[in-house]
């Protein structure tokens, strides 16, 4: 099998939220196998123009454009510009996300209604206007982040539960929708992750850090790299025939029921 199906030279990538954490480890997975990234943040000019040179360094080609994916009037804006200063595009990975972990008793429903605005309504907004070249082109790469939350609930994240249980189906209706025009839209749901969303929970001795290691078969938490694998194959001529699936990077977790405390 010729490795030219991973090939993604000549391509363009959108990565929302690539500033850092694991969507700057998808971004270089996608530079290294030859794509041109647009690299989207939303916080401040500074901290993207940091991470573009991050990626410059490691000799990936990189634009950065700072804009809010939950703005439509941003996301036209700047779909418009990339689309005249780096090309039209190729890839989109939908990654820029949020979290806010409290019991939903006590959750005020303006944070509901932000983390379902960014981690579900963004990628439908941002998706919605790239694709319209993707269909012009003939053909596209989607690729929607989900999470173990799309599965799964767990005590103090219902908002994002909801919001990525949502990208779950969503990914499955735009692939309904746009696999016709050669576009095909599919999710990679990460299990848990060392990046600085985690850190709270992840720190030395705290219970949660003891039950993830205990929980995922792999016995450890994930490497943000260990993502670049599929994100390069939804990204590539090798999943042409792929729609509608979530491919869960989780080091099994979701394959098991887990195991009693005491044994190995
Ligand atoms: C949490 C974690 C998770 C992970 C990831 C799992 O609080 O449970 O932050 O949400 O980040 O989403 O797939």
């Amino acid at each position: 099998m010729s490795l030219s199906l991973f090939d993604l030279k000549n391509k363009v990538a959108l990565v929302t939220g690539a500033t850092h954490g694991l969507g700057m480890a998808m971004a270089q997975g996608l530079g290294r196998a030859g794509a041109t990234l647009v690299i989207n943040g939303a916080s401040s000019q500074t901290k993207l123009d940091a991470a573009v040179a991050e990626y410059t360094a490691l000799g990936l080609q990189a634009h950065g454009y700072l804009f809010d994916v939950t703005n439509e009037t941003q996301v036209i804006e700047n779909i418009q510009r990339i689309e005249q200063e780096v090309g039209s595009i190729d890839i989109l990975v939908n990654n820029a996300g949020i979290i806010k972990r409290t019991p939903l008793e006590d959750m005020e429903v303006k944070d509901f209604e932000q983390v379902i605005k960014v981690d579900l309504v963004s990628p439908f907004i941002v998706s919605k206007h790239v694709v319209k070249g993707m269909i012009a082109k003939g053909e596209g790469k989607i690729i929607n982040i989900c999470s173990m939350m799309s599965e799964l609930g767990r005590n103090t994240v219902g908002a994002y539960a909801a919001a990525k249980g949502g990208l779950k189906m969503l990914t499955r209706n735009m692939a309904t929708e746009w696999a016709k025009y050669n576009v095909q839209v599919n999710g990679i749901g990460p299990g848990y992750f060392a990046t600085s969303q985690t850190a709270p929970i992840r720190k030395e001795g705290h219970p949660f850090n003891d039950f993830i290691i205990s929980r995922t078969p792999a016995g450890r938490w994930g490497d943000p790299e260990d993502l670049q694998g599929a994100t390069i194959f939804l990204a590539s001529k090798a999943s042409d025939f792929v729609n509608g699936q979530i491919i869960y990077v989780d080091g099994g977790l979701l394959a098991t029921i887990g195991k009693p405390a005491n044994e190995n």
